[in-house]
Parts: C-alpha cells; sequence; structure tokens
C-alpha cells in the first residue's frame, strides 16, 4: 500500500506525478524527488527553487534535504546557487559514505561538475518582489514574511519510505544563513522500519527540537502520525515560550511505515497534500484546536486559486 504526502498546496501537482511513479511499482525515493523537482520547476511558488526569494543581497541561497529511509543515507545542499534541481543533487550525495552534505560554492561546482542542470534561478519578479520589501523594511522591519519549504514523504509497495526537502529559506536572510530544511533530524527524518518526517516554518525553532527525528522517535514509541505530529508541535512551542518568551511557527507532516499519515500545526493557514494507493490526490487545511489540530479536506475551488502560502 502506497502513500505520498506532502507540505502545503503547492506540492499537489508534485505529488501526482510522484504518485504515478509509486502506481507503476516505482521506488519511493523516485517518486519524492519527482514530486520536489515539480515544486522547484514552478517559479509560482516563491519559496521554493525557481523563482525562490532571494537573500538581502538579492541572490537566490537554496537548501535541500534526502533521507533514504533503507540505508538511513542522508545528503543536503546548503545555500546552493544557480542549480536548478538542489533536491537532485542532495539525492545522489545521500548515496555517498562522505561528503554529504556540501555548502555554497561548493555545492554548487560539484552539481556542475556532476552534470547537473544549471540555471539563473532569480527571476523578473522575485527582482520586483524583493525591491519591493526593501522599501517597506525603511518603514517597518519585517524581514522574513514569505517562506515555505516543500517537505514530500512516500512509502513505496515495498515498503521502502523516503523523505526530501526543498527551499529558497527565508526572504532577506543574511547570506550564508542555513534553515532546518538540509538538516538531518530537523528538516527531514526517514526509517523505513518506522516512519518519516518532514518540517516547514521558522527553521532557527525547528530545529531546536530536532522536530523530525522526534516525530519518527514518537512513532516508533507507539504513536499514530497525528499523535506524534501534534505532540512534538506543542511540546516544542511550549518549551520555547517557558524557556525563551516567544515561540514562531512550526508545521509537520509525517507518514509511518503501514502508509498511515498525520500533521499539526501552530499557525492558521497550514495544508497538506495527499495520494494513496486507490484514492485520488487530496489537500487539507490543518486547524489547530488547543493542542490538537483539525485535518479538513479543501475545496476544489480553494485548490484551483492555488493560494500561495
Ligand atoms: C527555513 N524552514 O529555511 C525553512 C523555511 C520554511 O515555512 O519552511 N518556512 O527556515
Amino acid at each position: 500500500m502506497w502513500t505520498i504526502v506532502a507540505t502545503w498546496r503547492m506540492s499537489k501537482e508534485g505529488i501526482e506525478k510522484g504518485a504515478e511513479i509509486l502506481k507503476e511499482k516505482g521506488s519511493a525515493l523516485d517518486a519524492i524527488e519527482c514530486a520536489a523537482k515539480v515544486v522547484e520547476d514552478d517559479p509560482y511558488y516563491k519559496s521554493v527553487g525557481y523563482g525562490g526569494l532571494p537573500n538581502e543581497e538579492m541572490e537566490v541561497e537554496l537548501d535541500a534535504g534526502f533521507m533514504d529511509g533503507d540505508t538511513l543515507g542522508f545528503g543536503a545542499v546548503c545555500a546552493i546557487k544557480g542549480v536548478a534541481n538542489p533536491v537532485s543533487v542532495a539525492r545522489q550525495l545521500s548515496e555517498k559514505n562522505v561528503n554529504c552534505v556540501l555548502v555554497g560554492d561548493g555545492a554548487s561546482q560539484y552539481a556542475e561538475n556532476h552534470g547537473f542542470e544549471m540555471k539563473d534561478m532569480l527571476t523578473e519578479r522575485a527582482k520586483n518582489l524583493y525591491r519591493q520589501r526593501v522599501l517597506e523594511m525603511k518603514q517597518e522591519m519585517k524581514a522574513y514574511r514569505g517562506h515555505d519549504t516543500v517537505g514530500v514523504l512516500a512509502v513505496d509497495s515495498k515498503g521502502s519510505m523516503g523523505a526530501a526537502t526543498s527551499t529558497s529559506g527565508l526572504f532577506m536572510k543574511k547570506k550564508g544563513r542555513v534553515g532546518d530544511s538540509p538538516l538531518v533530524g530537523s528538516g527531514l527524518y526517514a526509517d523505513s522500519e518506522v516512519g518519516a518526517a518532514a518540517a516547514t516554518g521558522i527553521g532557527e525553532n525547528l530545529m531546536k527540537g530536532c522536530i523530525s527525528y522526534e516525530i519518527v522517535n514518537l512513532m516508533k514509541q507507539g504513536k499514530s502520525p497525528q499523535e506524534a505530529c501534534e505532540t512534538a508541535v506543542f511540546e516544542l512551542e511550549e518549551k520555547l515560550k517557558r524557556r525563551n518568551g516567544h515561540f514562531t511557527d512550526l508545521s509537520v507532516v509525517a507518514l509511518n511505515h503501514k502508509g498511515e499519515w498525520g500533521c499539526a500545526t501552530n499557525i492558521e493557514n497550514y495544508a497538506v497534500s495527499v495520494a494513496k494507493e486507490n484514492e485520488e490526490c487530496k489537500v487539507y487545511h490543518v486547524h489547530r484546536v488547543g493542542n490538537r489540530c483539525e485535518v479538513v479536506e479543501a475545496s476544489k475551488q480553494w485548490i484551483d486559486q492555488r493560494v500561495e502560502e
């Protein structure tokens, strides 16, 4: 019984393509890479890949991670520039024994030397949004709005699992800033014997809880994916509030090796996309209700609006 799930509505078209691979008995790893690439290639979504929002210096620096749940192989690229599909580079690095995580120029150089497509990832639209934000920030300092990560998880018909993430990180971030998305255990984790998880939100806080590893660990202890997601998000939120006096956006998605999925958030407008064997792809809104989350199927009308979260 295969399943593929991902963060946000933006992943819908990607997981539909990934689902086609799983339907044909393809691997979870091929499916998640394919799904993430569809989002990376779409300039409309301005927080991932081509058309992603730039850093303070108007450069698009991208983060991506990839984990094989069978071997626990992990690869990542951080603050990579000029590469069309960072997730594919991360996947290739996950197959290596050493040099699995590359940053900045080293990551871009590796991609170029290994035949990955090189591309200027900064679009005119992103430049205009940057200029507009510079003007706004002169009036009021509001960096960091406008961010999201595509996090994709799958289990295939053989029971193998994988997790992939890709993002342009936070809009107006410092050059060289790395978020949770390419960090194993924070942005993503996959263990085919248990399950997989991925996160989206403010990386600086998500990484304080190693939240993806925490969710997989909670599933290992017997929690359902939904219980594990809610426990991890609300315990981390409570801890951050108690120790620091504040907390920020934390949203997650999880899948266990039986194909059951769950999600949780502490914000208003989170969504996840899901495709399963014998079921067409659906998008769900996730609403916080106390320290639980309500998951409600989105209408076709809302899906068709392609709302940018
Ligand atoms: C980061 N977690 O770079 C990413 C951004 C994100 O919703 O997912 N925002 O911190």
